[in-house]
C-alpha cells in the first residue's frame, strides 16, 4: 500500500537474491522456526519492487547460494557520497559475501576494506548527515568502530559509538527518517544517543518498528507495524509499507536488504 510517491532519482539500491540456504542464516536474538522459502523470494521482490516504484535503480548484486544471509547486503558495505567501506562482518560465516560487493561497488566509488581485528556489520552503522553512529554490538567492535572512522573522516564525518544490547544491530533500534530526525525504539537503544537529533518512538506494541528504510522524502515500513507507520503519517511522513515477516524469521529487517547510494554520476549530470 502506498500513501504517496516523491521517486528518488540517482538512487541506485544494491539487492541480493534470497540464497535457497536461508534457513542455515545466523540467528542471535530469536528462536528458529522454519521458513517458507517461496515466501521470503516473493517479499523480497515486492520490497525490491517498492524500491523501484519510489525511484530507485535496483542492482542486483551477483548470488551467493552457498550464503545463507547474503540478502542482507547492507551488513557487507558502508556506503556514503565519497567512499564504500567493506566491511568485515561479525560473523565468520558471513565473510565470504563481501568479495562480490567489493568489486561491485567499485564501479561507483573507491573502495576501502576493513582489516582484522575490526569486525562491524553494516547494520550497525547508521549515517545522518555528516554524523556517523556506529553500534557496537556482538557484531562491531571497537576497532571496527576506529577503521571506519579513519576511512570517514577525510571526507568530513564523525563517527560516535552507541552501546548496543539486547538486539542485533544498532538499526534494528533506530534509522533516519530525514537529516533531523530517527525513529528509536527506546527500550532497545538510549534516544540521547543522537541527540541533537529529534527521537521519534515507536509504537510500544510494535518493538521491531525502529528499522525503517528512507528513500528520497518516503519511508518505508514493513506491513506489521501499522501503529507506527500511522505515527509516521501523522507526523507529515509519506509511508510505504512492505510486507517482511518471512525475512524477519532470519532476523533481518527492511534496511538490511540493501544498499543505497547516491548516483552521483547521474546527480552530475543532472538527472
Ligand atoms: C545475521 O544474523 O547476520 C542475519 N541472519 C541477519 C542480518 C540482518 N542484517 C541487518 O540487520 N542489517
Amino acid at each position: 500500500m502506498r500513501d504517496g510517491v516523491a521517486t528518488a532519482s540517482g538512487t541506485i539500491a544494491i539487492t541480493r537474491a534470497v540464497s535457497p540456504t536461508l534457513a542455515d542464516c545466523e540467528l542471535t536474538h530469536i528462536a528458529r522456526e522454519p521458513i517458507d522459502l517461496a515466501r521470503a523470494v516473493a517479499q523480497h521482490a515486492a520490497y525490491e519492487a517498492a524500491l523501484a516504484t519510489l525511484g530507485c535503480r535496483v542492482v542486483r548484486a551477483p548470488d551467493a547460494p552457498g550464503c545463507p544471509d547474503a540478502v542482507f547486503i547492507e551488513d557487507t558495505a558502508v556506503v556514503t557520497d565519497e567512499v564504500a567501506v567493506i566491511t568485515r562482518p561479525g560473523a565468520a560465516s558471513r565473510r565470504g559475501e563481501s568479495a562480490a560487493v567489493a568489486a561491485l561497488l567499485a564501479t561507483w566509488r573507491p573502495v576501502v576494506t576493513l582489516t582484522d581485528p575490526a569486525t562491524l556489520d553494516g547494520g550497525d552503522v547508521l549515517v545522518v548527515g555528516r554524523a556517523v553512529f556506529v553500534g557496537l554490538s556482538s557484531r562491531t567492535n571497537r576497532e571496527g568502530l576506529q577503521q571506519l572512522g579513519a576511512a570517514l573522516a577525510p571526507h568530513g564525518y564523525v563517527v560516535r559509538g552507541v552501546p548496543v544490547a539486547g538486539v542485533l544491530h544498532l538499526k534494528t533500534a533506530a534509522t533516519a527518517l530525514d537529516d533531523h530526525t530517527v525513529l528509536v525504539n527506546p527500550a532497545w537503544v538510549d534516544p540521547t544517543a543522537f541527540a541533537p537529533l529529534t527521537a521519534i518512538p515507536v509504537d510500544p506494541g510494535e518493538p521491531g518498528a525502529a528499522n525503517v528504510v528512507r528513500v528520497g522524502t518516503q519511508v518505508l515500513v514493513a506491513a506489521a507495524f501499522p501503529r507506527t507507520a500511522q505515527r509516521l503519517r501523522d507526523r507529515g511522513y509519506a509511508v510505504t509499507t512492505v510486507p517482511a515477516d518471512e525475512l524477519a524469521k532470519a532476523e533481518g529487517a527492511l534496511t538490511c536488504c540493501s544498499l543505497l547510494l547516491r548516483d552521483t554520476e547521474a546527480v552530475s549530470r543532472g538527472l
